[in-house]
């Protein structure tokens, strides 16, 4: 694993420090928008007083923290593997290039000891997983690894209600900051109740201090940062295109690690620049978000000040 030096260095003096995953980059958003997406928010990152730190292999290397020609690489190279935590040993073996979903991310950033990360949304159970049993595997990763994951919630291509209540078994907690509603993503509310909530960064970094340092709990904390009310796109809006979008789905057979990258690509072609200007909306809010957390439980950790 090489830690970028820069990254390095403010974790061995413990400053702040916000990882970043890679899978929104390389399949997420096309060139050149998730190229310049990426160094923006590793700007509002910096701007917020912590190191970002983006997250991929490449050749078979686990990177944490990318140079800028890695990043470019990331951006406009195809045949980017996605990659979750049970596909790394596999990349590293082969010398091959994967961008790392949540699962992944968390993984190589706690091996780095970075413990706040910041994303747009996570996986989670989807519809219909009853029978299909496709569930993420970022949520298995939440239960096993202490990193806070800051994300807008959970889209509504997934079945919420059934996300919330599997991260309730496997003991990972949830916060929403500043709202009493579960996020769905593009929209502040889900219909679902926040599991619990709190205002504001240096009350998420209590909890954080309470979850790893006080109660030595292993899981990690999936934070629900709400997309700002200007940014919201309407339920009604985003209903119909993702009952569509999962008809798609199973009228084209898609399976396994292609049906989130593939009822995301339908989502965005069919809502066009309102989804996307709030996707980059919700991403840099969480980014600035992450980075004030990991500056107040930088100061708790009694690492800096
Ligand atoms: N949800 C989004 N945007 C994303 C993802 C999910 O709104 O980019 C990506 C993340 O990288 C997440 C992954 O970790 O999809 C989950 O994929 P799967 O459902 O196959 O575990
Ligand atoms: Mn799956």
């Amino acid at each position: 694993m090489t830690v970028h030096p820069e990254v390095a260095e403010a974790l061995a003096a413990g400053r702040p420090v916000v990882a970043l995953e890679s899978t929104i980059i390389s399949h997420g958003m096309p060139y050149p928008e998730n190229e310049a997406m990426a160094r923006e928010v590793e700007g509002i990152v910096r701007a917020g007083g912590a190191v970002p730190a983006t997250i991929a292999v490449i050749d078979g290397e686990c990177l944490v923290g990318l140079t800028e020609d890695q990043l470019h690489q990331l951006a406009t190279v195809s045949g980017v593997y996605k990659a979750t935590t049970r596909d790394l040993p596999w990349l590293l073996a082969a010398g091959a290039t994967g961008a790392t979903t949540v699962a992944a991310t968390m993984k190589l950033a706690s091996m780095a000891g970075i413990r706040v990360f910041a994303t747009g949304g996570i996986g989670g159970v989807h519809r219909g997983a009853t029978t299909s049993m496709d569930i993420s595997a970022d949520l298995t990763e939440m239960a096993v690894t202490p990193v806070a994951v800051v994300s807008a919630g959970v889209k509504s291509i997934l079945d919420i209600r059934l996300t919330l209540e599997h991260l309730e078994t496997l003991g990972v907690p949830v916060v929403v900051n500043g709202s009493d509603d579960f996020p769905s993503f593009f929209s502040r509310t889900s219909g679902l109740p926040a599991p619990r909530r709190l205002d504001g960064p240096a009350a998420i970094a209590r909890m954080l201090h309470a979850a790893w340092d006080v109660l030595g709990l292993h899981s990690g904390v999936s934070v629900a940062n709400p997309i700002p009310a200007e940014f919201e796109v309407p339920a009604e809006e985003i209903a119909g295109v993702i009952d569509d979008a999962l008809a798609d789905l199973d009228r084209d057979g898609i399976t396994g690690q292609d049906v989130t990258p593939f009822l995301l690509q339908r989502v965005r072609e069919r809502t066009g620049g309102r989804s996307l200007t709030a996707n980059l909306a919700l991403v840099r809010n969480n980014a600035a978000t992450a980075a004030a957390i990991a500056v107040e439980y930088a100061k708790l950790a009694g690492h800096t000040e």
